[in-house]
């Protein structure tokens, strides 16, 4: 009895340091209402299918899906492009902290209903159908608020790379690439998530560069196996890191401080 006491003080304890850890300075802090078990690890990307448009030649169409594991939360993070989310499975909480979104409950005939506005500060709860729309730069929260697992599916128009000033005009970014993340000019950007590359595969030629940014709030690194290739030493939210790769090859990549985060970055 005397253990299940002492683990009864100690688990809750855990938790609250936790939570002063995870709400460390740097990062947004209007949401401590969320319980603090809301570690980003519990989340799992997946990418389902993406693709370029000359339509909007600077961004990637790009849709995934999200599984929460019970428990598990994304730290406030902004969008980096407009999404439409909805709930496949579970119980998703949303809450805005900055900017505004749009909410449509999921409607029997399969057509949504009324979008509803939501502001900043309050969680809704999701149930398999819901799906909301939020634009680019609203810093928000998803959680798993069910008992079980919960899973999201995102189309996403995230920024495909940052075409450097002194890209060629007129050069098509998109026809006839065939990877993601191809640059009209030589360098490709990825962008750094809370556990994901984004684009997870980027082509480069010889001589090419690749700038990794980190969108996340939480630090992580681009780090190759061989860390003479690459090696970005921890970025924080904003910061980026810039490598320029002369050999040839096919180059895998991690964060050393989340080590699923995998990435890949081809030259030719
Ligand atoms: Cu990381």
């Amino acid at each position: 009895m005397r253990r299940s006491t002492i683990l009864t003080v100690i688990m809750p304890l855990v938790l609250v340091v936790g939570a002063l850890l995870v709400n460390a300075p740097g990062r947004i802090g209007a949401e401590q209402g969320t319980p603090a078990t809301g570690a980003p690890t519990g989340v799992t990307v997946e990418v389902l299918g993406r693709g370029g448009s000359a339509v909007v030649p600077d961004r990637e169409l790009l849709l995934r899906r999200r599984t929460f594991a019970p428990g598990a939360s994304t730290a406030p993070n902004p969008a980096d492009g407009p999404v439409v989310l909805a709930v496949e499975s579970g119980s998703v909480g949303f809450t805005v902290v900055e900017g505004a979104a749009q909410l449509t409950r999921a409607a029997a005939t399969g057509t949504p209903g009324p979008a509803e506005a939501i502001v900043a500060g309050t969680e809704v709860i999701l149930a398999p159908g819901d799906a909301l729309f939020y634009d680019e730069g609203v810093v928000h929260v998803v959680r798993n608020t069910g008992d079980g697992v919960a899973v999201t599916v995102e189309a996403r128009l995230p920024r495909a790379e940052e075409v450097p000033p002194e890209a060629t005009p007129g050069a098509s970014p998109i026809a006839g690439t065939p990877a993601a993340g191809v640059a009209g000019g030589d360098t490709v950007a990825v962008n750094i998530g809370d556990n994901f590359y984004e684009p997870e595969l980027v082509t480069v030629p010889v001589g090419g560069r690749v700038t990794w940014t980190n969108g996340g709030a939480e630090p992580h690194t681009a780090t190759a196996r061989d860390r003479d290739v690459l090696q970005s030493g921890a970025l924080k939210q904003g910061e980026s890191f810039t490598e320029t790769f002369e050999q040839p090859g096919t180059y895998e990549y991690f964060c050393e401080l989340h080590p699923n985060m995998k990435g890949t970055g081809v030259v030719q």
